[in-house]
């Protein structure tokens, strides 16, 4: 496909040679040596910290995991309403909102779990919310799509698309009101980018000098229509140009490649107090939300089996290999803690009760009274 091939962005796979391979294995995990032979590695161009990458490995684990527990809620009964899983786009949320303040608004999509458990709201908070129970983030009233934790700063977790993306540029126009230096960080899809609030929304940005970064995540597809039919130029950044707001596509595959764009513009909006729009390049495993059945109306298992070269979480995972930060039997226990810490969470969730009938009525705004009907 011509849009996945622009899609690839000129970078180099992370392959590890046998021997490097060899030499990872050789190694014992944790070692002071290996980890200054880490952050040596071209590669690794931000010089991480062997533990700063395996945290990024864990995040990125935790959310796979997450994601297979929220679609057997969904098909078990337990979660209602609609679910839609973030896998194969992790590289792109841990790589990100690792780069962001404390502070900084975060405003995204339906896709929402994964920044959730990223932004360090409870798995169990976040299960419950998705199960529609009392204790959930949203007390049980919003469900997958409408995650929220304005302690968090992260103002949702919405299900109409395009339409957050107004509100984005409402929590940077917050910002620059109240004289602050945060910068907000809004996602959306490739679909959503189609929707003529977006360029309602750049348009002010750019003429209120708003600090707001547009995250366009492209998973080239929006529900089962393929970017090269939904969009007249399929890189889609160039729509900024048009609002006079700088614009870039970068890689979102490669938490570490996301995290090095991400410092460096992050930083440049903070500087200039002027918007920025980046395109990452990304893409979903799964069908669109846990009802897709049949991914072939849309795309080829070829086609998904190449993308699956690109995994974030195995690429992350070969570049440790290759660089001796972990070795196979590290990973092998990252993935049985994260699965045993989710089946908690989902078994703790599960368990909770729901918000009685009288909440439906709690946080809406209106003052029609229910009793009196209208
Ligand atoms: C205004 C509006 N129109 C249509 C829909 C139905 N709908 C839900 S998701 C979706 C596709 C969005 O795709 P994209 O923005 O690429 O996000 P992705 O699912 O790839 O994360 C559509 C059309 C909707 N929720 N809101
Ligand atoms: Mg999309």
């Amino acid at each position: 496909m011509e849009a996945a091939q622009a899609g690839a962005v000129e970078r180099k796979q992370i392959t590890p040679s046998k021997e490097k391979k060899e030499h990872a294995l050789a190694t014992r995990s944790g070692s002071k040596r290996r980890q200054e032979a880490a952050r040596r590695k071209p590669g690794n161009s931000l010089m991480e910290p062997a533990e700063t990458l395996r945290d990024y490995h864990r995040l990125m684990v935790r959310i796979r995991v997450f994601e297979g527990l929220s679609m057997r809620a969904f098909r078990s009964g337990l979660a209602g309403g609609y679910l839609h899983v973030y896998n194969g786009m992790e590289g792109t949320a841990v790589g990100w909102l690792s780069c962001v303040r404390e502070g900084d608004p975060i405003i995204a999509a339906y896709r929402d779990h994964g920044y959730a458990l990223i932004l360090g709201m409870d798995p169990v908070d976040v299960m419950a919310e998705i199960m529609g129970r009392a204790r959930g983030v949203s007390r049980g009233k919003g469900g997958s799509m409408h995650l929220y934790s304005a302690e968090h700063s992260f103002y949702g977790g919405w299900a109409i698309v395009g339409g957050h993306t107004a509100m984005g540029v409402g929590l940077a126009f917050a910002t620059k009101y109240r004289g602050g230096d945060e910068v907000t960080h809004l996602f959306f899809g490739d679909g959503a980018a189609n929707a003529g609030v977006l360029y309602e929304s750049m348009n002010m940005a750019s003429l209120w000098d708003l600090p707001v970064v547009f995250i366009l995540e492209n998973n080239e597809i929006a529900m089962g229509t393929r970017l090269e039919y939904h969009a007249a130029d399929t890189h889609m950044h160039n729509r900024a140009e048009g609002f006079n707001i700088e614009h870039e596509r970068i890689d979102g595959m490669n938490v570490l490649h996301v995290r090095k764009d991400a410092l460096r513009i992050i930083d440049h909006v903070r500087k200039t107090q002027r918007p920025y729009f980046v395109e990452i390049m990304s893409f979903r495993f799964e069908g669109h939300g846990a009802a897709d059945h049949d991914r072939s109306l849309y795309r080829s298992k070829e086609e998904e089996k190449e993308a699956g070269k690109r995994d974030p979480i195995l690429l992350l995972e070969q570049y440790m290999l290759e660089t001796g930060v972990m070795i196979e039997g590290d990973i092998k226990v990252v993935w049985k803690d994260v699965e045993q810490e989710m089946e908690r969470a989902y078994k703790e969730a599960a368990d909770m009760p729901k918000p009685e009938p009288h909440e439906v009525y709690e946080n809406v705004y209106t003052d029609i009274l229910p009793e009196e009907g209208h």
